[in-house]
This record gives structure tokens, C-alpha cells and sequence, in this order.
């Protein structure tokens, strides 16, 4: 196996994946759909990848739910969502025609049925809404349906760009088949918002919408159709295209709200020398809480302790330099640190470290700049991978005694969560085969770090 594959994030059984699309739960059972080209792994042809799962962890490998129907000039479906609806399931889709954006098929939104969770049929009302629904609003990049219901009917919400800025536009409907636009539920500052979806918090909303670098978040509430009150705007993951893109999102049988994340492969730059068969990942799923001060808290589900192995910690220790002696490249790693002790300090956790110390993946935290950063310019020795740091801001103490940080290295993948508040994921390519130590070291004087743990994290079972 290629020793850059994720061993507990998922991919597709082999070529591409990109955005999660459509996930929900039902009778026990979570699916997840993914943007697919199941011949190349490489963008193209895009297709609906599908996969079952019992804990969000260990993942069953389905046959593809939908692939574009070419006989009615449909060439991608691009991503959408999955509603629930007593026992049926719509999927809901972006059709894209033939030379994509053309002017007699371009975007269209699609449905696709299911009542067995394992075939699904577009129906002949298709499409479900097409363009001409704006009167004479001009509106481009039209895509991504979101859908959800409220007390009085279901709602749509769907992105693009309106006169150069990208915007969610909202939908009624009371059956899921006839569609009124209600006008721009919000509009933003950045050019096209791809995959906008929200989570209800009581009467209040976050809007999550990926304007082609980092996704971002705005809560506030939905009232007359339009995002009022607005509290804060966010980053959700500021990996961007580095490390996290086009999240989706769904409440699960247990009421948690659950936030995948596409990871992106772009990185390993274009002559990268591997013969991979897979390209992208998901991200681990969240499940994400809305703080009073309208800021969005978000933890990888605990389900994944079910992966931890052999664990080795050390408590208080002085951390001038502290080679651990451990060795993984899959691995989960807590770190509780005084902040008291950071002031004038840099706090450097290297992994992905070899032996002759040529490569290392570092992660800074840097009270005085109050940044938090993977530094990937030592990742790998191989010119062309993408090395440019991935950086956030560290969160308010909160009156937190602590700051926690958790890790999660897997082969090239690393996720980082600091308070369950500031996300950072990227990408890294070591080249050389013993790129696997785990160092801690700080710049200057000694930083306490309460607690460190790390766990070696086993394979999830992810199979066809
Ligand atoms: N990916 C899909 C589009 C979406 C974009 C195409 C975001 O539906 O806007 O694969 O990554």
C-alpha cells in the first residue's frame, strides 16, 4: 500500500474523490456520497461514490448511487444533499449538460429516489428546478443544493455568484418537487460560494459556504428568508485548499450535528512521482456546537478512541527539548499546556521527523503572535510538493486554564484542533523512509506541557 494513503481517514476504494455529499442516518446506518470519478484519479466524469457505515469510523464500500445519465446529455452530478423523507431518501444534485455551463442544459437541479439505501432512480420530473426560476436575475455558478425542513415546509439553499460576489439564494417548497425562489438569503465579499449548508441551533443558524479557499461560517438567524443577526463570521478550517474544502453536513439518530470536509490532494504538486491509484480524503467528522458568543466549537467524533492502540504519555513536563523516542506516522497526539509558560516562547511539536533531521513537519504555537501554525518547509525533500505554511489564529483563553491541542497525523494527512475551536488540516509528502519521529522542543526557556499522550492509531476498517 502507498505509504501516503490515509489508515483512518477515508477514501475512495481507488481514483478520485472529492467533495462529501448527502450524508445522513438512517435506521443505525450513516451513508455517505461523494464527488467520484470512478475511472481516473483525476477530476472528471463525476459521479455519486457511496459508502455505509455503523460508527463513522469503519466504512463499507457501496457501488456507485448515481452516475450521470449521458443519454439525456447529463455529463457530471455535481454535489447536492440527501433528505429523509418517512421511508424514502431524495438525493438532491447539481446536473451538469454537456460543455458544462452551456446555454441550452448548463447547471440544473436534479432528484434522485430510494426507498432500499442502495439504488437510486432520477425520476422523469427532472430537472427539479432550472435557472429560469430567477425572473431576470442574472446568476452564475448555480449549484450545490442544500435542503432541510422547517415547521411550515422545506427549504433550499444553493450557491453561486450574483453580479461578481458569491451568495446562497433560498427556496420554498412544500412537497420537494415545486420550487419558489425567495430572493439572496446573503451575499458575501468573496467571489463564488460553492456548497453552502447550515445547522439549526434553536432560533439561531450557522451558515457554512466554501468560497474557493477556506471555508467559512456566519452565525446569526433566518428571518423574512434573509440571514439577520448576524454575530460572527469564522473560519471553520484554515487549511483551505492546502488541507479542507467543500464541507457538508448533517444531524445524526443521536441529534449531534456532524460537519465532513473534503482534503484535498493538490499538494503533492503536478510531477509528484508515486504511482497513485486514489486521490482526496475526508476530513475525520465533527460534530460542532454553537458557542453564546456566536462562535462554532468542533471536536472529531469520539468515536475514533475506538482506533487508539499502545498509548505513551509523560505529565508536567519542562520542555526545552524532549525527543520523545516515539515513532508513527499514524498516530492521535493531546498536548495540555500551561499558557503562562508560552509568554516569549515558541512551542514546536516536529513529526514526520527523520533520524538525519532533513525532514520535519512542524507545528508552532506562538503566543506572542497569537498563531498556531504547520510549518511544512522541511515536510519533504521533493521540490515540487506545495510547502507554504498553514496558519489560524490561536482562540481566546476563555478563561481555560489549559490550552489543549490534538493532533491527528495519518500518513499525509494532519489535523490539527486547538481548544476545539481553531482548526488547522493539511497535507504533507515526506520522501524519506524513516520520516516518523515525534520531537517537542520550544525556542527559548521552558514551556510546562501538563500532559502529552499519543496513541498509535490502528487501521479503520474501510472496505469494499
Ligand atoms: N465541487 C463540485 C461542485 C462544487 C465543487 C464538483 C466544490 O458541485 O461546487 O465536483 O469543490
Amino acid at each position: 500500500m502507498d505509504r501516503y494513503r490515509p489508515r483512518y481517514h477515508f477514501t475512495a476504494p481507488h481514483n478520485w474523490m472529492n467533495d462529501p455529499n448527502g450524508p445522513f442516518q438512517l435506521n443505525g446506518e450513516y451513508h455517505l456520497f461523494y464527488q467520484h470519478n470512478p475511472s481516473k484519479p483525476e477530476w472528471g466524469d463525476i459521479h455519486w461514490g457511496h459508502a455505509v457505515s455503523l460508527d463513522l469510523v469503519n466504512w463499507t464500500h457501496l457501488s456507485p448511487a448515481l452516475a450521470p445519465s449521458y443519454e439525456l446529455g447529463e455529463s457530471h452530478c455535481f454535489s447536492g444533499c440527501a433528505v429523509v423523507n418517512g421511508d424514502e431518501v431524495a438525493l438532491f444534485y447539481t446536473s451538469i449538460g454537456e460543455g458544462d455551463r452551456n446555454p441550452t442544459h448548463g447547471a440544473e437541479q436534479w432528484m434522485a429516489k430510494g426507498t432500499d439505501m442502495r439504488t437510486w432512480h432520477k425520476p422523469d420530473i427532472n430537472p427539479v428546478l432550472t435557472s429560469d426560476l430567477h425572473g431576470g436575475l442574472q446568476i452564475k455558478d448555480w449549484r450545490d443544493p442544500y435542503v432541510w425542513k422547517e415547521q411550515d415546509g422545506w427549504r433550499m439553499i444553493l450557491g453561486g455568484t450574483f453580479e461578481e460576489k458569491g451568495c446562497a439564494m433560498i427556496y420554498h417548497s412544500d412537497e420537494l418537487e415545486n420550487w419558489s425562489f425567495k430572493g439572496l438569503l446573503h451575499q458575501g465579499d468573496e467571489g463564488i460560494w460553492e456548497c453552502p449548508h447550515l445547522f439549526r441551533f434553536d432560533d439561531r443558524v450557522v451558515l457554512f459556504y466554501s468560497p474557493s479557499s477556506q471555508v467559512r461560517y456566519i452565525s446569526g438567524k433566518i428571518s423574512g428568508d434573509r440571514l439577520t443577526d448576524i454575530q460572527k463570521h469564522g473560519t471553520v478550517d484554515h487549511g483551505g485548499w492546502d488541507g479542507f474544502y467543500a464541507s457538508t453536513g448533517f444531524v445524526d439518530e443521536q441529534g449531534r450535528r456532524v460537519l465532513l470536509g473534503w482534503v484535498p490532494e493538490g499538494n503533492r504538486g503536478e510531477d509528484f512521482p508515486a504511482e497513485l491509484n486514489w486521490a482526496g480524503a475526508l476530513a475525520l467528522p465533527r460534530i460542532v456546537d454553537l458557542k453564546p458568543n456566536g462562535v462554532l466549537s468542533m471536536v472529531p467524533v469520539p468515536e475514533l478512541a475506538e482506533l487508539r492502540g499502545e498509548n505513551s504519555s509523560f505529565n508536567d513536563i519542562r520542555v526545552g527539548q524532549l525527543s520523545t523516542g516515539l515513532h508513527s506516522t499514524s498516530f492521535e497526539c493531546l498536548l495540555e499546556i500551561d499558557p503562562r509558560t508560552l509568554e516569549n516562547n515558541t512551542l514546536t511539536l516536529s513529526i514526520f521527523a527523520s533520524a538525519c533531521g532533513q525532514e520535519h513537519t512542524d507545528i508552532h504555537l506562538d503566543a506572542a503572535s497569537n498563531a498556531i501554525t504547520i510549518d511544512r518547509t522541511h515536510s519533504s525533500l521533493y521540490p515540487n510538493v506545495h510547502k507554504s505554511p498553514v496558519k489560524g489564529e490561536l482562540p481566546s483563553a476563555d478563561g481555560a486554564e489549559l490550552i489543549k491541542l490534538r493532533i491527528f497525523a495519518d500518513q499525509s494527512i494532519i489535523e490539527v484542533f486547538v481548544n476545539d475551536e481553531t482548526c488547522l488540516t493539511a497535507r504533507v509528502y515526506p520522501s524519506l523512509e524513516d520520516s516518523n519521529g515525534i520531537e517537542l522542543r520550544s525556542s527559548s526557556g521552558e514551556v510546562i506541557v501538563s500532559n502529552m499522550q499519543v496513541w498509535e492509531m490502528k487501521a479503520a476498517d474501510i472496505r469494499a
